[in-house]
């Protein structure tokens, strides 16, 4: 049998819930589509979150990775295509970093594209009546952080490992907590991912 790992991230900023840390635990030890899925949470940091997701990879030996990221605001489910090489926020991560445009590897390259069928994940949840779209950006916060740092190992190893992120919009739950959020229920959102494991090679 594969093995998936499957992340999400710790609450940050003014969100005190993570919707795809209920995920995460919630498909942690399933099997699906022929992978067995080993979930782990990982911090809001940029000094540590690439650092982390590189530990789990190392540990885990996974045969795809799928990270999954809060996209508070947005309506839809938003695999991303790329990510960019840059580490950028007015807003403080969990330990009060603010970079200002500093590259995540040095030597890397500008953007490295996600290596997911992510047409594939949007025409499914389409199909499936799941309002979804491929996103463009992954921003310059933690998701895209993790995303390059997953999609630069692979690159630099010349592995094969199929690997990208994915972007959700907020829970019910943290809609009624924060007050000003589009949301979808917590169960969609679960299958939505679901669906999107389905589609894994
Ligand atoms: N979303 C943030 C970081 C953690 C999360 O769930 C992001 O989109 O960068």
């Amino acid at each position: 049998m594969k093995t998936l790992l499957l992340t999400g991230f710790e609450p940050f900023l003014d969100f005190p819930i993570n919707p795809t840390n209920q995920i995460v635990k919630e498909l942690k030890s399933e099997e699906l589509n022929g992978y067995r899925i080993e979930g782990r949470i990982l911090s809001v940091d940029y000094n540590n979150s690439g650092r982390e997701i590189l530990e789990h990879i190392y540990e885990v030996e996974p045969d795809a990775v799928l990270s999954l990221g809060l996209a508070a605001g947005r309506y839809k489910i938003t695999p991303e295509r790329i990510t960019i090489n840059c580490n950028e926020s007015n807003e403080k991560d969990n330990e009060g970093n603010t970079p200002d445009g500093d590259p995540i590897q040095k030597e890397g390259p500008d953007g490295l594209f996600s290596t997911l069928p992510i047409k594939r994940f949007v025409e499914d949840l389409q199909a499936r009546g799941y309002p979804a779209e491929v996103s463009n950006t992954a921003g310059t916060y933690l998701c895209n952080h993790v995303m390059y740092q997953v999609l630069y190992h692979f690159h630099v190893n010349d592995q094969k490992v199929p690997a990208g992120f994915v972007h959700i919009p907020a829970s019910h739950d943290l809609a009624v907590q924060h007050g000003k959020l589009p949301s979808w229920s917590q169960k969609d959102l679960t299958d939505a991912v679901k669906h999107i494991i389905q589609l894994l090679p």
